[in-house]
């Protein structure tokens, strides 16, 4: 066997040991969020909620190029991205109980998910709230002179918004290490992409316009996307100034809340059914061959994982009464 033949196995091998651990990742999420949807009616958890079940691989795909030092931001849809960032499962599960545990201290709940130990600096539900905080935050990294990028991802109704534009721009004068994701799934609440842009309106050429790199991608693809976040990472590093992501994908239960609600008549069950057969979690199941035994002794360790976060939820003391006020101003 030739040294060059070897090298090439052993690239092979790695690869397929990080697809692997993304693959885990995704499961990971996809259960968390089932069993939050499966808890949901309880009334335990008292704050709004979207999942983000059929749109896991864009948040891990992405995460696997960013760097320990980047800082990440993320929309009213945020579990995903919480948990690809590496954020803590007990402190979020404790955060949507509105437990002092939470990573948000119990104060934000699913839509305010927030730990800067892991780069994840804010999720905020107002629909474009993000993107300037993460232009801010390349902002003042690139005055520090800090190998830092800021990704900030967003749904594709953000980028009817005026901030999108001034966003870009900004982004691209200066020459920003922002990455910025858009995760189009083709529905803003009920309303789908026919009646909010033009049918010629293109995003990527929106964002070409104004200066910033853009690629579309597919958002179930696990190792495109991470191909993808790797050379967008690269682009950042190289100080080209931002980049955009467009990413398919789509989001398999009703806009806000533990549900399915392919019975409502804003889009169909054959949508519905052949975005489920691009599920980005079964194609890379089947692409590493992993086999019954070993998916189902995955499923087993993360529910004893979800099981142990659940409890300390549960058992966590809500934020004493006297200090609702505390946090609202800088102290
Ligand atoms: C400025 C603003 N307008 C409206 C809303 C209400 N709202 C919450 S989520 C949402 C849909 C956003 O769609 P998209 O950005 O595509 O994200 P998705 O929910 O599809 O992930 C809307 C309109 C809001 N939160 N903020
Ligand atoms: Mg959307």
């Amino acid at each position: 066997m030739s040294v060059k033949f070897q090298k090439q196995e052993a690239k092979k091998h790695e690869r397929k040991r990080v697809l692997y651990d993304m693959l885990r990742q995704s499961l990971r999420i996809r259960l968390v969020e089932e069993a939050l949807a499966s808890r949901y009616s309880k009334q335990e958890m008292r704050c709004p909620m979207h999942l983000s079940i059929g749109q896991e691989a864009t948040a891990v795909g992405v995460m696997q190029g960013l760097l320990e030092q980047d800082q990440v931001f993320s929309t009213h849809r945020a579990h995903a991205h919480y948990l690809a960032r590496g954020g803590n499962l007990k402190r979020m599960v404790a955060e949507i109980f509105g437990k002092k545990t939470g990573c948000a201290g119990g104060r934000g709940g699913s839509m305010h998910l927030s730990d800067c130990s892991v780069g994840f600096l804010a999720s905020t539900p107002i629909v474009g709230g993000s993107l300037p905080l993460a232009v801010g935050t390349a902002l003042a990294a690139q005055m520090d002179k800090k190998d830092q990028a800021t990704c900030v991802f967003f749904g594709e109704a953000c980028t009817e918004e005026g901030v999108f534009a001034e966003s870009l721009n900004f982004a691209a004068l200066k020459k920003l290490p922002v990455l910025f994701v858009c995760e189009n799934n083709l529905y803003s609440v009920y309303s789908p992409l026919s009646v909010r842009q033009s049918k010629s309106r293109s995003r990527i050429k929106i964002a070409d316009a104004h200066g910033v790199t853009s690629r579309r991608g597919d958002g179930n693809d696990l190792e495109a996307l991470w191909d993808l976040s790797v050379w967008a990472r690269g682009e950042l590093s190289e100080g080209r100034g931002p980049v955009y992501l467009d990413l398919d994908t789509y989001r398999w239960r009703e806009h806000c809340g533990p549900n399915y609600d392919n019975h409502l008549p804003y889009r169909t069950e054959e949508e519905y059914l052949h975005w489920k057969s691009l599920c980005g979690i079964q194609r890379a199941k089947q692409y590493l061959r992993i086999n019954d035994e070993t998916w189902e002794s995955w499923k087993k360790e993360l529910e004893k994982e979800m099981h142990e976060a659940f409890l300390f939820a549960e058992q966590s003391a809500y934020p004493e009464r006297d200090t609702v006020n505390r946090y609202v101003y800088a102290e």
